[in-house]
């Protein structure tokens, strides 16, 4: 048995009483916050217990009505521990009443750029909490820290009081693109990610929607794309489908930007129009050729033929039924990975070549005849960088007007988007060094042959491993090597990736999260503390804790560290 002396039992209530003390003396409160507020203050540690009848009095409005209805059913329904780990004084004799929510301009759109900051002040001695915000979009990302704040379990709820938050993102654009063509994600599956983007201060729904593996949307003016080049009747997008998920985006203060990848990437397109589609269905790598012989990106991966009257009437009515679907200002055109073997595999084509035409003559065509009806619908156009940067076939500048075009980079993060910024043209970066999630841990097929990346691809062979951690997604600086003010502004922000060729509705949830959460902290108020230091080590037990809590909202997020952390905190 262990005997004390005088002399350690008054050492050791010493040591009790600093260790009480020490968060107070700490300047970094580990807050249970993701993502981490730009700017935090709670000296005091003071709480009292919600309410019995808490609510939340908001302005009346479409979307925030409909997310300040869901705040409180979850705030109510959610079971959460305190805030921050150490010691915390419970005022009594009074309860926190309810949350005024203040919007200064109830109009501003959805689009890119928006004022997306909040306040949010819980007095000492108020009845009322209050956010304030210049935008709704603003006011629901105030919702989801309030949510955040806010622990025990129903009705014994506490908040913290004199807790003061001032935010905002670094980033406007903050974006998970989604392959729906490889495979097919379920309308629930589309609509679970957006709920788990919004919790993240996640804002642009980037959707992949067709590929040369399957054409799942429905457009009124060409339905045979969809009858005839989706993976079967239930495996498609419905106009009442696209608007429920365009919706609910703006319920949760997410926009749903489409891309429908052209000219490459469109083998999907000859089920209905076979005449528009050069190198359909061919094997992209036959036996003995090279690398650079390679007649396609993947298996079957298809080019619509820029020499074709027809391709040019079928894209133009795509455009214009989806521009109707879709009311985000941004329009993603594609333009990645367009290969000389694919077109070469025309007769019409190779004529053009040999009578002295080249094959960035071809894109240039297609992209001069094309961008014309983003523009005409009022969009901004997005391509890949590809456009502008590929090794063999791109266009010339002066066919991509700096002002309706943004340029989205996936190779060579770092060098791509300071050539790209560097040339005058606004960025949006998804390093596939960096950003990628498709690789799974068993990504790596090898390349010896042409059967190993059969309807692979590059993202099912082995170009996209290694997989990514969270802490390389949190650690990377998207504006790294870029020096002057004028350079950073034109970053619009970032984009994790989940290309589908390895991954379904089944790997969905665990693919994203929380890795993707690595992203958005990284994006909404950086990944460094105070001091400039990257704050890795402090993220990972909050980040831990909202994968829990995220678990918890009926997100799959993967694991980051044993259960024995989460009780065992510090
Ligand atoms: N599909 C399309 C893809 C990829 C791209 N575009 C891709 C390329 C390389 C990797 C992962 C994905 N599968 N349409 C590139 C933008 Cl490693």
């Amino acid at each position: 048995m262990l005997i004390l002396s005088r002399f350690h039992v008054i050492l050791i209530t010493f040591l009790f009483f600093i260790s009480l003390l020490s968060p107070l003396l700490s300047t970094a409160i580990p807050i249970n916050i993701w993502p981490k507020p730009r700017f935090l203050s709670w000296h005091q540690q003071k709480a009292i217990a919600l309410s019995p009848d808490f609510t939340i009095i908001s302005p009346e409005h479409q979307y925030l009505s409909a997310s300040v209805t869901r705040y409180l059913h979850l705030i109510r329904s959610e079971s959460y521990s305190p805030l921050i780990t150490g010691p915390v004084k419970l005022t009594k004799g009074y309860t926190l009443s309810n949350l005024v929510v203040n919007v200064t301009d109830l109009s501003l759109p959805l689009h890119h750029g928006v004022d997306e900051s909040y306040t949010l002040c819980i007095p000492v001695g108020s009845f009322s909490a209050h956010l304030s915000a210049q935008s709704v979009w603003g006011a629901m990302h105030g919702l989801e820290t309030f949510s955040q704040i806010i622990w025990g379990t129903s009705p014994d709820l506490c908040s913290p009081v004199g807790i003061y938050i001032r935010d905002s993102p670094l980033f406007g654009h903050r974006g998970v693109l989604l392959d729906t063509s490889r495979n097919y994600y379920g309308v629930d599956d589309i609509m679970r990610t957006i709920r788990a983007m919004s919790a993240n201060k996640l804002n642009v729904f980037h959707w992949h929607i067709t590929d040369s593996q399957s054409f799942p949307l429905v457009l009124p003016s060409e339905p045979s794309l969809a009858a005839k080049g989706s993976y079967g009747p239930n495996m498609v997008y419905t106009p009442e489908d696209v608007s429920k998920i365009v919706q609910f985006g703006f319920e949760h203060g997410v926009r749903v930007l489409p891309e429908i990848d052209t000219p490459g990437h469109t083998g999907s397109w000859g089920e209905a129009y076979p005449e528009i589609v050069t190198c359909g269905n061919m094997f992209w790598w036959p036996a003995g050729k090279s690398w650079d012989e390679r007649l396609a990106s993947e298996p079957g991966t298809g080019q619509l033929n820029p020499l074709s009257p027809k391709t040019y009437e079928v894209v133009k009515n795509v455009i214009q039924d989806v521009a109707k679907q879709f009311p985000e200002p941004f329009y993603h055109g594609g333009g990645d990975e367009v290969i000389p073997g694919c077109w070469k595999t025309d007769p019409a084509i190779n004529s053009f070549l040999s009578s002295g035409g080249t094959l960035s003559q071809l894109l240039e065509k297609y992209i001069n005849s094309t961008l014309p009806y983003i523009l005409s619908q009022n969009r901004t156009a997005v391509y890949w960088e590809d456009v502008l940067l590929g090794a063999q076939i791109k266009v010339d500048p002066s066919f991509l007007p700096k002002e309706h075009t943004i340029l989205q980079t996936w190779n060579n993060g770092p060098e791509n988007t300071k050539r790209i910024v560097a040339a005058g043209y606004r960025v949006i970066v998804s390093s596939s060094e960096f950003y990628y999630l498709d690789c799974g841990h068993g990504g790596f097929l090898g390349n010896d042959s042409q059967y190993d990346q059969r309807g692979g691809g590059a993202s099912g062979g082995s170009w996209c491993a290694p997989f990514k951690t969270w802490q390389t997604i949190y650690n990377y600086d998207i504006t790294d090597g870029l020096l002057d003010e004028e350079e950073r502004q034109l970053v619009l922000g970032g984009e994790v990736a989940l290309w589908s060729e390895q991954a379904d509705p089944t790997v969905l949830d665990s693919r994203l999260w929380p890795r993707a959460s690595a992203f958005a902290e990284s994006l909404w108020s950086g990944n460094r503390d105070e001091r400039g230091v990257k704050r890795c080590g402090e993220a990972v037990d909050r980040l831990n804790r909202w994968r829990y809590r995220m678990v918890k909202r009926g997100i799959g997020a993967e694991p980051i560290q044993p259960l024995w952390c989460l009780r065992n905190p510090g």
